[in-house]
């Protein structure tokens, strides 16, 4: 979490934490619901393997598949049923949420005993081998291009005054807005189809042996647990709650845990729906930018372009956290410069966008750069939805 270096596996992977997500849901967050279908590879064979690396005891009725639910048709059936109440770890888990939460423990049961084993979501935590260096100019790429631009302009026409009253409410720019929905998922277009409560189950009680796997699965069991206080306090059905392969949820993906903290019923219809309202979706990102240090009285762009002297003077200003902490003038002391003059009285950050074999590309940012990297822990992420909320903007008729 300090080192910026693991920010960017996370990207590797694609997987859009939303997740947005603290500390904790970083690497999970992701933005890769998008990856779902590639991941689809993993099938019953692996899963065995995958149980058995995790230790668990496990009794799988291997591929027997369970046909049903009420929203079949986009409900992701890669899973296979397993009976997680013969897990230990799942039965302490239901005793801690009837001792703690008040929760029936029949009723959750029944609802673990309906839980499916999502092999997918245990192939698609595991880090990305190590591979090329980091492209910003080909990160970009995915993410700036017509058909997201196309999207962008009919989502931000089609929703002008929920992102207009947003803008009032919370001091967050429309374009900023459009640029992580359209980041997370396209405008809604790819929200993912595993259902919340599957994967979770999968990645808080069988997780794959990685360095970082006990406080993994800390995180996933307590979002499990957020599924199911989220479900009751709102009265939702907990399986009709889908997202991706990670448990991100909605047009914004995030954690349930973040829906509970930083969600927004913002069309005011009594529930926060993060997956077909909007409003509900563009009211939740502002509320959580704002309460991640987004400034609204930072106006202008949240980044300037920069030159670095040759003295690599100020090479000790660079992975200084996700924090703006430098004073304008500790930055040109260190040769650092920007064409458009720094707002003085406020703090930067020096930011590094690696671009392979080609020359890195440096800028200045300010707190609501740093901001936009709470909800995915990446410089490549930040600047992704800058450049794609400007792009739309400029693409909308004036
Ligand atoms: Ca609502």
């Amino acid at each position: 979490m300090k080192s910026f270096v693991p920010l960017f596996a996370a990207l590797a992977m694609a997987f859009s934490p939303v997740g947005n997500a603290d500390a904790a849901a970083k690497d999970s967050k992701p933005t890769s619901t998008k990856s779902t279908k590639a991941a689809k590879t993993a099938k019953a064979a692996k899963a065995k393997a995958g149980k058995a690396r995790a230790g668990k005891k496990v009794a799988i009725k291997s591929s027997r598949v369970i046909k049903a639910a009420p929203a079949a048709a986009v409900i992701d059936y890669d899973g296979e049923h397993s009976n997680f109440l013969e897990w230990q770890a799942v039965r302490e888990f239901i005793e801690e949420m009837v001792a703690r939460h008040g929760f029936e423990r029949a009723e959750l049961d029944a609802l673990f005993g309906q839980a499916r084993f999502i092999d997918s979501a245990v192939q698609l935590v595991k880090p990305a081998p190590p591979g090329k260096p980091k492209n910003w100019q080909a990160y970009r790429d995915r993410f700036i291009e017509p058909i997201r631009i196309n999207a962008g302009v009919r989502f931000w026409n089609d929703n002008a005054q929920a992102l207009a009253r947003a803008e009032a409410a919370y001091g967050v720019p429309a374009e900023i807005i459009v640029g992580i929905i359209g980041v997370e998922t396209i405008y809604g277009r790819d929200t993912g189809k595993f259902r919340v409560l599957d994967t979770l189950a999968t990645l808080a009680f069988a997780y794959p042996e990685t360095p970082n796997r006990a406080s993994r699965m800390a995180f996933f069991r307590s979002e499990l647990a957020n599924t199911l206080l989220f479900a009751r306090e709102h009265k939702v059905e907990p399986f009709s709650l889908l997202g991706s392969f990670a448990g991100a949820v909605g047009m914004p993906q995030f954690m349930p845990g973040n829906i509970l903290k930083y969600g927004v019923d913002f069309d005011k219809d009594g529930q926060i729906d993060l997956r077909t309202s909007s409003e509900d979706a563009i009211g939740s990102v502002a509320n959580f930018l704002v309460q991640h240090g987004w400034n609204p009285e930072h106006r202008g762009s949240p980044v300037y372009a920069a030159d670095v002297s040759p003295s690599q003077a100020w090479e000790p200003l660079l992975d200084r956290g996700l924090a703006a902490t430098l004073r304008p003038e500790e930055l040109r002391a260190a040769g650092v410069t920007t064409a458009q003059a720094l707002p003085a009285e406020r703090l930067y950050g020096l930011v590094n966008l690696q671009n392979g074999a080609e020359a890195t590309e440096y800028w200045v940012a300010n707190d609501n750069f740093f901001a936009i990297t709470k909800y995915n822990r990446s410089y490549f992420y930040a600047m992704s939805v800058i450049e794609l909320g400007r792009a739309v903007s400029a693409a909308r008729p004036q």
